[in-house]
């Protein structure tokens, strides 16, 4: 059994060397949870997956980081702009949480959009952005 852990850390720490230049790599954002399609019931739990971005809280100011905003059933604002903030539809994950339930949706289709975005809320370069629909019954 020791064994078996020693070869697991020796082999996480040849890993490493290559996972770091995952840092040049794209951002990207993926919405795990509700899947594109999928037909729901409410409450409505989005579950979002980043990768080459890390998600922090809005209060961090450092290149590499970002946190999550939904546009739930709202266009995109312009990508070169703020993500404005106390708009319906718009929701800013500043603590940097990776999960948000929505519970107001009716029944029917809907659309959330997930985009990361800076401490200054201004969408990342390139844009990090996945979208799904789904259908609330
Ligand atoms: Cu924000």
């Amino acid at each position: 059994m020791k064994i078996h852990i020693s070869k697991l850390v020796f082999g996480a720490a040849i890993l490493l060397p290559v996972a770091a230049p995952a840092q040049t790599a794209p951002a990207r954002v993926k919405i795990v949870s509700p899947a594109n399609g999928a037909t729901v019931s409410g409450p409505v739990k989005v579950v979002l997956q980043a990768t080459g971005v890390e998600i922090v809280p809005a209060t961090v100011e450092r290149p590499g980081t970002g946190h999550h905003h939904l546009f739930v059933d709202h266009d995109l604002t312009p990508v070169d702009d703020t993500i404005p903030r106390g708009v319906t539809g718009i929701l800013h994950l500043g603590r940097g949480q990776t999960e948000f339930v929505l519970d107001s949706l009716k029944p029917g289709p809907h659309r959330v959009i997930a985009v990361v975005a800076d401490w200054k809320h201004i969408p990342l370069k390139p844009l990090v952005v996945d979208t799904v629909r789904f259908t609330v019954k």
